[in-house]
């Protein structure tokens, strides 16, 4: 299998945490690309240029973060990222879209911010940074963080927070936050969190 990422994808940091967590790291190549410079080796198997991309063993590929650890988890005897009870899935699926969320509202926000100045659009930023506060908020009141548990809902809250410290430093969450700030902190120490750190 392949898997195509580029080091500051919040979204491809969500894979490659997987892989690792999953004990896969034999079976994945890693192929490091920039999606952004739309590279033939990426565009010849995904058409969209976007990471991550997996590509089978079969040659079938697929795409979004969220069905690449669906796909990952399945792949492994005792997949760990979304597994008990049809209750314990749900929550875990439920927790990981809205983490999707998070990331997505936060990346917006980065590039827009990479627009020619005179390009901008300031009120969709600050919609998007709305966003992300009331997000952060229903989370710290909401989500349920079990220590040692890292499923796909934990590894997306843990990319999403740390895309934030990483990208959007201006946005002072770990202090209306400290719980969240401690659990990622802590999780950071994972061995998969270090070897993703974004570069
Ligand atoms: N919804 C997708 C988002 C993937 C995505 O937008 N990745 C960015 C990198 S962070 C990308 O490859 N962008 C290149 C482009 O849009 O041309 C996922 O969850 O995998």
């Amino acid at each position: 299998m392949q898997l195509f990422f580029n080091r500051t994808s919040p979204y491809a940091r969500q894979a490659r945490v997987a892989v690792i967590e999953l004990g896969l790291e034999q079976q994945v190549t890693l192929v490091e690309v920039d999606p952004w410079a739309e590279p033939a080796e990426l565009v010849t198997v995904a058409p969209l240029s976007k990471v991550p991309a997996l590509l089978l063993v079969d040659g079938e590929l697929v795409t979004e973060s969220g069905t690449i650890l669906q796909v990952l988890d399945s792949l492994t005897p005792n997949g760990q990222l979304l597994s008990g009870a049809p209750a314990q899935r749900r929550d875990a699926l439920a927790r990981a879209a809205l983490c999707q969320g998070l990331i997505d509202a936060s990346f917006i926000t980065v590039i827009e911010g990479r627009r020619p100045e005179p390009l901008r659009w300031s009120d969709w930023v600050m919609r998007q940074e709305r966003a992300i506060g009331r997000a952060l908020s229903f989370i710290d009141a909401s989500f349920k963080l079990v220590p040692g548990r890292f499923d796909a809902g934990d590894i997306g809250l843990a990319c999403a927070l740390a895309y934030l410290d990483f990208r959007l430093s201006h946005i002072a969450w770990r202090e209306p936050h400290p719980r969240l700030a401690r659990w990622l902190d802590d999780v950071s120490t994972r061995p998969s969190m270090i070897a993703t750190r974004p570069a």
